[in-house]
């Protein structure tokens, strides 16, 4: 590369990303799993570490892996790690599943996965109100506007909706650089009947970065690299459950082959003109299950 188009503070780069979804993921707080008494944690590392790795081994056997496909999965691996991947692959290639398991017994909303752009604590916005974004902020306005309930449909007026999404070229703002910190990033309180109507600008399809380590196993598997256009939603209120996730638009190429898994039918919204103004507008309504009674 020229010396003087060297920036890579400056161009989205999967290493940028990858490494600050890394941080963020190491500032979460997640992983701490204080409800297991140290047996039973001991007991579930001890099942799950022994079936997976009997699983890549049952792999290596019955595929006959050679010495040559070892190395290139023992030098991807390490790229993956270098890259701050880990995030992305994880979230990309298995967290659907976990997804499934921790929520199937909801009786409101679907969820879908959270995936590795989301920043907690962002500006918190009236129920009417416009996410933060650029004077010229590119592509189609949007009005979203709904309701949230609980499953025996009373309004929640505390509910707040989290919401955060690429813009129309498929860039998070804090992942890519020279976006503003909370583009496209916002908390919405809602009114008293639990209703919240606000704007945004519809955004792009995601592609997977294609000059990292994930980039390199899809282009060397024959893969595509693409998420369907989705807007990320966390939906919370006192006493409920808290829902994490994603809405789709009608018609993307990708609804049907999404690389993360991600899409499911109760989750695609329906799109119409604005009737207020320029652009699109849809209503989606989201019902949160309360609680379960603590022991
Ligand atoms: C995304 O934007 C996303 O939502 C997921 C789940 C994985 C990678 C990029
Ligand atoms: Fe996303």
């Amino acid at each position: 590369m020229n010396a003087a188009h060297s920036d890579t503070q400056l161009s989205p780069t999967a290493a940028v990303a990858g490494n600050v979804a890394t941080e963020r993921f190491r500032a979460s707080g997640k992983t701490v799993n204080a409800h297991l008494s140290p047996e039973a944690s001991r007991a579930r590392v001890n099942l799950l570490a022994t079936r997976a790795v009997r699983a890549l081994n049952d792999i290596v056997l019955e595929e006959r892996v050679t010495y040559a496909e070892y190395n290139a999965l023992k030098a991807w691996l390490i790229k993956v790690g270098e890259d701050g991947e880990w995030p992305l692959w994880l979230d990309v290639w298995l967290e659907h599943s976990v997804e499934d398991v921790a929520t199937d017994h909801r009786q409101g909303n679907k969820g879908s996965i959270e995936g590795p752009y989301y920043v907690p604590d962002a500006p918190e916005l009236g129920p009417t109100d416009t996410i933060p974004m650029r004077e010229d902020e590119e592509g189609t306005p949007l009005r979203f506007f709904g309701q949230v309930r609980s499953v025996d449909g009373t309004p929640l007026p505390e509910a707040r909706v989290e919401l955060w999404h690429a813009d129309s070229d498929g860039y998070y703002s804090q992942f890519v650089p020279g976006i503003p910190e909370w583009n496209l990033r916002a908390t919405f309180r809602v009114d008293a009947e639990g209703r919240f109507d606000l704007r945004t600008m519809q955004p792009a399809a995601y592609q997977i970065p294609t000059d990292g380590a994930c980039g390199q196993l899809i282009a060397a598997a024959g893969w595509h690299a693409w998420r369907p256009a989705h807007l990320h939603l966390k939906v919370g209120a006192p006493g409920h459950e808290l829902l994490t996730a994603q809405l789709y638009f009608p018609g993307d190429p990708h609804n049907d082959d999404d690389i993360a898994t991600a899409v499911k039918p109760e989750l695609m919204l329906e799109i119409a003109p604005n009737s207020a103004g320029s652009g699109h507008q849809t209503e989606y309504d989201f019902v949160l299950d309360p609680e379960p009674a603590s022991p």
